[in-house]
């Protein structure tokens, strides 16, 4: 584990398994159509049980879905956090569709969202660089500079003291250990 201090909050990078931990949010790699799906949307609905999707289905039928970059939230059912927030990160097509910023506004509507629903702490995963196919290197200064510039802004209404990286695959745990000094 590695962890710089920005302000009230910690950034912590962890390697592991998602859903194992606790906290009041996990958010969720997901995709736009919310219905569920393999890598870590797989595992956080079959350890967290199905009232997670029927959220997820109201959810749809409320407002369609949730476009990439964007952010919802639902119960965490039988995961020990108080809610899941699924973003819907970019799927790589080369970097010339705006990859970029919709990867940086999944971190940054998640933890808008998180601190709406009155978070004290966060956890989340290496978004778009499972099956999305997002380069890791590039993904993992996004993130940093994304969740890093955040907490910056200095914003009143953030309340968010840990928010924890968690690393499932050794690739993405080595280049977060290395780069995250980068952006204290
Ligand atoms: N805990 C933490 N991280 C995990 C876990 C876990 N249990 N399992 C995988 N990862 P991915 P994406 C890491 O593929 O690229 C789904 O089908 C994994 O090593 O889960 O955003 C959705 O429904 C990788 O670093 O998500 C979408 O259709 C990271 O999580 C699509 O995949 C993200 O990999 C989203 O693709």
């Amino acid at each position: 584990m590695k962890t710089i201090q920005i302000g009230r909050t910690s950034v912590s990078v962890l390697s592991g398994d998602i859903t194992a931990w606790s906290g009041d949010v996990i958010v969720n790699a997901a995709n736009s159509g919310l219905l569920g799906g393999a890598g870590v949307d797989g595992a956080i609905h079959t350890v967290g049980g199905p009232e997670i999707m029927e959220q997820c289905k109201d959810i749809r039928k409320l407002q369609g879905g949730c476009p990439p970059g964007h952010a919802v939230m639902t119960c965490a059912g039988l995961l020990k956090a108080k809610h899941i927030i699924h973003t819907v990160g970019p799927i790589w097509e080369g970097g010339g569709g705006g990859e970029e910023l919709t990867l940086a506004e999944c971190y940054r509507s998640s933890l808008q969202l998180a601190n709406e629903a009155g978070a004290r702490s966060i956890a989340f995963p290496n978004i778009s660089t499972g099956i999305y196919g997002y380069p890791k290197a590039s993904a993992c200064d996004i993130a940093l500079k994304a969740l890093t510039g955040y907490l910056k802004e200095d914003k009143p209404d953030n309340r968010l003291e840990k928010i924890d990286l968690i690393c499932f695959d050794a690739e993405n745990a080595e280049l977060y250990i290395q780069r995250l000094d980068q952006y204290a």
